[in-house]
């Protein structure tokens, strides 16, 4: 049986997959619980991981090297950078990176660790099947590259440093943890997030009254991407 795995960071961004899913397992590993549905011959896997690049790496690598994840599916929210993304709309991740490593004291490029890349490409299947499902529900899918670092970012001058160094369109603090653990696994990921707040200064009032609505956004767009991929 194959088994997709959708992380969120925050409870809020997967509340909506476990109210869909009712009936599931729970089990816990390294302070996290894994919520495991059965659905249509497949093994779905939800949990979230905490805030942040470290807690969402080790659950990303918990879903494959413990759960055996075939797939993995980020889902949540982000600030959005590009002045064409407003609150609600949703955002494919083509390639992610973080925006906090600098090591640029080296003379290497900013976002840059040796045996690796800056940018780490999402998996082309999946976004492929992202883009059906916005073409089906006509829903106005925009994709560009996501920045990640542990900054909840609320301020202009940061910002625009992340859109000059990174040509981010959106902004979060998971998803090239994602990225650089499924790469190296060699599993393929996609990273989808509706935006919450625009990562200016209103961001924080933003967030907390945005939440929880692009998050269900996020996580019904992904649930209708799982009917496709089951198809596969
Ligand atoms: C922010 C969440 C973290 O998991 C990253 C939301 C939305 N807007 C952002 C922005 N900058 C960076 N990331 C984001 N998620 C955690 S802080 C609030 C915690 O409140 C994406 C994201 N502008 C918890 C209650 O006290």
């Amino acid at each position: 049986m194959k088994t997709i795995a959708i992380i969120g960071a925050m409870q809020e961004e997967i509340t909506p997959l476990l109210a869909y899913f009712k009936d599931y397992d729970t089990k816990n590993i390294g302070g996290n619980s894994y919520y495991i549905a059965n659905y249509k011959n497949y093994k779905i896997i939800i949990a979230y991981s905490k805030i942040g690049k470290i807690h969402a790496a080790l659950t990303c690598s918990s879903m494959i090297l413990c759960f055996n994840a075939d797939y993995i599916i980020f889902t949540g929210v982000a600030g959005g950078l590009s002045s064409d993304l407003k609150i609600g709309d949703i955002v494919l991740a083509t390639s992610l990176c973080q925006y906090d490593v600098d090591i640029t004291a080296f003379g290497h490029p900013l976002g840059f660790i040796p045996e690796s890349s800056v940018y780490i490409n999402t998996n082309k299947i999946l976004n492929d099947i992202a883009k059906q499902v916005a073409k089906d529900k006509n829903i106005p899918l925009k994709d560009g590259i996501i920045a990640s670092g542990d900054t909840f970012v609320s301020n202009r001058d940061k910002k625009q440093w992340i859109i000059e160094n990174f040509n981010a369109c959106a902004v979060e603090m998971e998803g090239a943890s994602i990225a650089v653990v499924s790469n190296l696994l060699n599993i393929p990921f996609c990273v989808i997030r509706s935006i919450s707040d625009s990562a200016d200064d209103n961001a924080d009032i933003n967030f907390d009254e945005f939440l929880s609505t692009s998050a269900i956004k996020s996580a019904s767009f992904v649930l209708s991407m799982v009917d496709k991929i089951i198809k596969i």
